[in-house]
Formats: structure tokens, sequence, C-alpha cells
């Protein structure tokens, strides 16, 4: 494949340390892996190159730790349970700025680094937005020199791959760790029990006091896994600890003996499945066991390391929330609250108030969705059985909170009920959004809409009862990965133009302003993105056996599949859209190609069928010879970072079309619109404050605000009456519904189009005119070449707020004061 390469960004490049690569790759081709060249393999070659840069990395890891220790600087540790991370090749090299060096001196010894690039798997160890966002700051927090720790699980199965089976999604395991894995160190020495189930003791030691002693009833051990995470320009690295659990016994040696080798294995089994999977729900309820347990585990394993850390430091823990800010990257780890008290009061002998007061100062809870079926909460019976002594506290925590909350705020009935810990109608379960609230001092949400819908809804009691803890940390996107790397010939483009400042700060970019009416800047940006297309049209011939023409717009969602994100709409408008183009051949149509990407929760229904439609109306559109090439549909299967880095640069148009309210911030919004793409879009999550950016005569805002989706919804609506004025869209639900898409099975879709009649709670009837004539403007603007460049050169260089970096200094500012 044809890439143009950008990282030259050394200076000059010296033959010197091209020989001096070239050198280290044979000696850990040799002594690490224990290869000769001749008969090593493209796999052996990608792993000595990471070594390579590896061995570079852990220098400066070395000289990082060093630093913090000395300084005595406050130590962020980011606990997520997602990492969504891709690859890490290019993007460490491009950091300590080896990449071009690398890739000659690779190529001196008849390598292609291109080539064995593609060979490093992605670490998929995410669903989505927020495990992306986790990787993002991770590479942020280095870049801005924060003393950082990320905390997650070292999943041996990550995201499932998505094949197409005629069109409907299949699930199929992935294999990350099939070659090994060379980024990591395992740290056997770093290693702690985690219990579960069992009882706990009631020990009296005098003067009305008592200590309190849990009895696991089983144990596993979490072993540390390290991937050094690496800022720009090589200026910090940071960690990124990953546990995974191992039996204590890794054998029952009896049972063996006596001839049962199977069960003598069962609970190393039993606990290396606590690590095995990532659980592949986005924002539905995983409500498995399984899940709580994961949660506990790398919570718990998480605070056992970060004090005895701290104790290496300091004589004990009043010290805590000066050195040490712990973010809990959505409730997954909310656990967290709870048994940091436990460790502190059973373990270390603190009483519960101080312990809980600790807590309070040193934990900080980022929120990423309203959807009430994402807000964990988990039954009270299982909570007690697996975690007893966390339930205690649990309970003693809701009594604190709610005797203040009658006492002192006075709260009636109603409030108390909906700030308590513990829900009460129905079930008796324990909220897990609530208990990360109240244990925090903190609490974010990730665009301004999104923050100030928090306090409006979700949290609108503990808002009240605590009115100073809610704060707003947009979203942001390292600019590295998204756009040096993923599009070097922009980042060419851009350095000519406006030098170099831009690559420390990327506000800078607004520099390019002054270009963005040039001809023939313009020309050279337009040209820049037909490679890019070239290079996607490739894939999806390649892939998918079909054409697709680099001439035509380039319209692209992709992320996750899911009702309130409306691929629906979109499918719905490519099917009125077909209808137009063939009634009328006389007009002018846009040449366009509707392309899709994104992964469905294996257990939401709707979702897959949604991706199903867009195969089904794929493949007659496609065929179709009286669209004479003037739309085409393409659902790209397996969507992973490394596609985005490939699609996200090839766009002319990006979807952001999520009903208003729903979609927490959105970063792939952000993506697209720095490497020069035209967004259409509600004004839902940060795509309010990207209005705000570039400028409103630089984006296509279009459909209800979230003010009147809420409105609509607490009155009623009657979509029936919507659809049966809009000829277009009554046509195109009645083609899908009656089967036009499906003749294989009619009634297919006939559910799907019904929710839209009956209820419309995504309001995709309510938005579709609105939709459909904000994609014939974008058409006219793309009619007129001058103005699509001199808009999309303007998303570009006014994005630059949207960095990571400016999200992390925030955070480091005015939660973490690191
Ligand atoms: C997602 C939101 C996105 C947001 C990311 C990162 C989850 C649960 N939420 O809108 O849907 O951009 O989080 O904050 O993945």
């Amino acid at each position: 494949m044809n890439r143009v390469t950008n990282n030259d960004l050394a200076p000059a490049l010296r033959s010197s340390d091209r020989e001096q690569l070239a050198t280290e790759l044979l000696e850990r081709l040799k002594y690490r892996i224990g290869k000769d060249p001749k008969v090593a393999k493209p796999h052996d070659w990608l792993t000595a190159a990471i070594l390579v840069a590896r061995d570079r990395i852990t220098d400066k890891w070395m000289d990082s730790t060093r630093r913090t220790y000395a300084t005595g600087a406050k130590r962020v540790y980011y606990l997520s349970l997602e990492f969504l991370i891709g690859r890490l090749m290019r993007d460490a090299m491009t950091n300590i700025g080896i990449m071009d060096e690398m890739r000659h001196a690779l190529a001196s010894l008849g390598v292609d680094i291109d080539i064995i690039a593609e060979l490093e798997p992605d670490a998929a160890l995410g669903n989505g937005g927020l495990g992306r966002l986790a990787a993002c700051f991770m590479e942020s927090m280095a870049t801005v020199d924060v003393p950082a720790y990320g905390y997650g699980i070292r999943y041996v199965h990550g995201l499932f791959r998505q094949q197409m089976a005629d069109g409907w999604q299949v699930e199929l395991p992935e294999t990350w760790l099939a070659h090994g894995n060379a980024w990591e160190f395992e740290r056997r020495e770093s290693s702690y029990e985690i219990g579960f189930g069992g009882a706990v003791e009631t020990i009296n030691i005098g003067e009305d006091k008592q200590r309190f002693v849990w009895k696991p009833a089983e144990r596993v051990i979490a072993t540390a896994f390290d991937t050094p995470a690496v800022g720009w320009r090589g200026k910090r690295v940071n960690t990124l600890r990953l546990w995974a659990a191992n039996p204590i016994d890794p054998i029952l040696l009896d049972a063996f003996n006596a001839g049962d080798h199977i069960g003598a294995l069962k609970e190393s089994n039993r606990a290396e499945s606590l690590t095995r999977v990532l659980y592949p729900a986005d924002a539905t309820p995983a409500g498995q066991e399984l899940r709580l347990r994961q949660e506990f585990f790398f919570c718990s394993a998480s605070l056992q390391d970060i004090l005895r850390r701290h104790l290496q430091q300091y004589p004990d823990f009043t010290s805590l929330p000066d050195a040490v800010a712990i973010q809990l990257n959505d409730t997954h780890p909310a656990i967290s609250v709870v048994e940091l008290v436990r460790l502190l009061m059973d373990v270390h002998g603190l009483d519960f108030d101080v312990a809980w007061d600790i807590g309070r100062r040193t934990f900080s809870y980022t929120n990423h969705t309203l959807l009430p079926e994402a807000l964990e909460s988990w039954p009270v019976p299982l909570l007690e059985r697996l975690l007893p002594r966390h339930m205690q506290i649990v309970y003693a925590i809701n009594a604190k909170i709610l005797v203040e909350a009658r006492k002192e705020k006075g709260f009636e009935d109603q409030r108390i009920r909906s700030i308590s810990l513990i829900e009460e109608s129905g079930e008796r379960r324990v909220r897990m959004g609530n208990l990360a609230f109240v244990g925090s001092h903190s609490i974010n949400g990730v665009s301004a809409l999104h923050t100030e819908l928090m306090k409006e809804t979700v949290f609108a009691d503990l808002h009240k009862l605590y009115p100073n803890r809610i704060n707003n940390k947009t979203n942001g996107i390292t600019p590295r990965r998204w756009l040096m790397q993923c599009n070097p010939g922009l980042f060419n483009l851009i350095r000519e133009s406006i030098g170099e400042a831009f690559m420390d700060d990327a506000e800078a970019l607004k520099a390019l302003d002054a270009f963005a009416d040039k001809k023939d800047f313009q020309e050279r940006f337009a040209a820049i993105k037909r490679e890019n297309k070239n290079r996607l049209a490739n894939l999806v011939g390649s892939r998918m056996g079909v054409r697709i023409d680099p001439a035509a717009m380039f319209d692209i969602q992709i992320k996750r599949i899911h009702e309130y994100k409306r691929q629906l709409l979109n499918i719905i408008e490519a099917v009125a859209l077909y209808d137009q183009i063939r009634s009328h051949p006389e007009l002018d149509w846009v040449p366009r190609v509707k392309l899709f990407a994104g992964k469905a929760a294996p257990s939401y229904h709707n979702a897959k069928l949604i991706i199903k439609l867009a195969n089904d109306v794929a493949r007659v559109i496609n065929n179709d010879p009286s669209v004479r090439g003037l739309l085409k549909v393409v659902f790209v299967p397996n969507y992973n970072v490394s596609l985005a880095e490939i699609m996200v640069p090839a766009a002319d148009l990006s979807e952001q079309i999520s009903t208003a309210g729903m979609e927490a911030s959105g970063t792939g919004n952000m993506k697209f619109a720095l490497n020069g793409a035209l967004t259409i879009g509600t004004l839902d999550g940060a795509n309010v404050e990207m209005r705000d950016h570039v400028g409103e005569e630089n984006i296509v805002i279009f459909g209800m605000t979230a003010e009147e989706v809420a409105k609509v919804r607490a009155e009623g609506h009657n979509p029936r009456a919507i659809i049966e004025q809009s000829k277009e869209l009554s046509q195109a639900l009645a083609a899908i519904s009656s089967g036009v898409f499906s003749p294989d099975d009619r009634n297919r879709f006939t559910g799907l189009v019904d929710g839209i009649y009956n209820h419309d709670w995504f309001m995709v009837a309510a938005d579709f005119d609105a939709y459909s004539k904000a994609q014939r403007d974008v058409d006219a603007i793309w009619l007129d070449k001058t103005a699509w460049y001199s808009k999309t050169v303007r998303n570009t260089a006014r994005m630059g707020w949207f960095s990571s970096d400016r999200t992390i200094r925030q955070y480091a500012k005015e939660i973490w004061r690191a």
C-alpha cells in the first residue's frame, strides 16, 4: 500500500542514527528473540522493532519515575475498566522521534516498516468512546507531564471481532495476545490477594469499639503487567498497569494424582476466567456477576498498590488526598469508594469517619452517559454474598449521607429516596452512580451540555445536596494519533504552511485560518483528502469487493451501533435519496458514498437489525443500474481504532446525528473535523461547542434541541402524523417495512419501522425532514468547491481546543490539583 509518510520529526536524518538502530535491531533479533536475520519472519522483525523502541522508552520511564519521587509531585491514578488503545508502535516511535530513522534502518535490513506495522494487533480493551478517551488521556497525561498511572484489566480477549454473515453481525473471539505482547512487562513481584464471598467477623476491642475482619471464602491473585505510555517528544513516560487474575494454587495436586485431571485445574480456570474477556456492553447493562467480580478485582488490586506506594513515601494516610488523586472513569470502578474505606479501617486501623473523609478528598468521578440503562446498580443480595463487608460499609455511608441530608438540609422523603445509595422500588439494588457521587469531591460531565443535563436529571437531587461538586470537562482527542500519525499528508502541509508551533500546542492551528480561502492551499488540501480517499477506496475494494469512486463525497458514520446515535436515520435518508435519484434523473445529484462501521452489543437486538438493514439496503442500491453509481452504501466490518485511522482522514462529511440530549460528548466528531471534514449534526454533546469554535457557517446543524426533545417526550408526540405529512419519509419507511430490501424475509424490518410509527423515542421521524434538507444543503456546498474547502480548512484550523492536552490540563488544574 502506498503511504505518505511524515515523521521526519528529527531535524535531519543522520546515517549514524540509522546504523545504530540497525545494530540494535539485529541485536534484539538475535539475543531477545533468538532468530538469525536470514530466517526471521515479519513478526520477529515487528517484535525486534518494538523492543528497540521499548528499551529507549524504558530509560525515559525510569527518569520520569525518579523525578516523581524526587519532587514529591502529586500522582494521578486513572481507574478504568477500558483502555481502547489500538496499535502502539507508530505512536511510540513518533513520540520519541525515531519513526523515520526506524523506517530507514529496517529498510536497510530489507524490511518494510509499513508491512510489519500492519501485523501489530489492536489492543482493543474497550468498547467505544469511554475506552478510547482513556487511551487519549494516557497519552496526554504523559505529554503535559502529569505523573499518572492508568489502572485496568489485562483481558486476554478484547472486544470481539465482527464478521458479517449474510449481512448479520457475527461475534468472534479476538486474540491480541496470540503472538505475545512485546510492549508489556510482567511484574510478578507486584501481586495482591483479592477476596470474594465468605463472612465478616466482629471483634470487640474494648471501649465500645469493634474491629471487623472479612474472611473471604475465595481468593485470587492479581498480577501486574506494565506498559509504558509515552508522551509527545518523550518528555514523560507513565505507566499503564493492567491486572491479570491467577489462582493461589495453580493445580490441586491431590485431585490430579487421584486421576481427576480436569477437576485439578478447576480453581485455576475459575480464577483466570475473571480477566479472560472484556464485556462487550456499551451503555447496556452487563448485569452479570462476573462483571461485578471484574470491577472489584481491579479496584482492590489498584487500591492496594496505591496504598503500598504511598506508605513508601509517607508515614500514614492523612496525606493521601494531597499526594494522590484517583479518577473514576464512569461507575465501573465505583466500588473503590467502599474498598478504600475497608482497607483504611480494617487493614490500617483508621476510624470510619476519617477513612471516609480521606476517600472523598481523594476520589473524583467522571460520568459518561445519561442513558438510564447504563447507570449501574447491583442487587443487594448479590453484593451481600460477594462482598459482605462492603455491603456493611455501603449501609454506613448511606446512613451518614441521609442523616445529613434530612437533618441539615431538610430533605423530604422523595429527595431522600432519590439520593439514597439503595434503590427501594422493586428489587433492592445498590446504585453505583450515587455511590461514586457521594464518595467524590468532583463529579464531571464530558461536554457543556451533558454537564448541564446531569444537574437537571440523573443527579438533580445530589446536586442540590452538594452544589459545588458537578463540573464540566469537555472531552478531547490526542492530535498525535488523530492528525500527525493518521494523516501525514495533511500534517506535512500544515507544517509547511504555518510552521511547527502547532505540534506542541494544537491551538496554534488557528494560523491556518489565513490559508482557508487561498486557491493553491485549497488545491493541496483537496489533493491530500483525495489521496486519503483513494486509500480507503482500495481498502473497501480489496476487503469487500465493492468499488467506490474517490471523486464522490465520502459521507461517514462510524461509532457504536445504537438507536440513539441514529444510524437508522441515516439509512432511511439513503433510501429516500435512492427514490429521489431514480425519480429525478434530470437533476444534478451529488455522487455520494455513505459509509458505516461499528459494532453492536451482542445482546442488543435492534442494533444488530440496523446493521442488517444497512447491508440489505447496500446490496439493493449498489446493484441498481438506474442509480448510475450516484449513490453507494457500504458497511465496513470490524470497526476498530486502526480502521478509524484510515476512515477518519478520508471523510468529506462527518455524521454526528444523535437524538439531542443523548450523546454525552462524542469524540469521533472531533477527529473528523480536525481532519478536514464538514460535520452534519444535531446540537448534542460536544457538537455544540464545536459549532462555537468552528463558527456556525462552517458546520451544518439540524433538528430538535435537547430541550425540545425533552418537551416532546414529556407531552407525547404523534410520529404517525409527522410521517404522513412527509412524502419522502413515508415512502422510504413503506419500502423498508414492506420488504423491498429484504425480499427473502419481507417482515424483517417491520418491527423496526413500527417503532418509529408508534413511539419514535429517538425522534427519527421528528427530525427526518430537517435532516434531509440539511443533506441537500451539504450537496449545495459540495458543488461550490471553493466554499467547501474554505469551510473544511477552517474546521482543521479551529479544532485545536479539542486536543486532549487541553482537557487534561483542566483536569489537572481544577480537579486533581496536580
Ligand atoms: C461515551 C459517550 C460518548 C463520550 C464517551 C467519552 C460510554 C459509556 N459513554 O458520548 O457515549 O464521548 O463516553 O466520554 O462509553
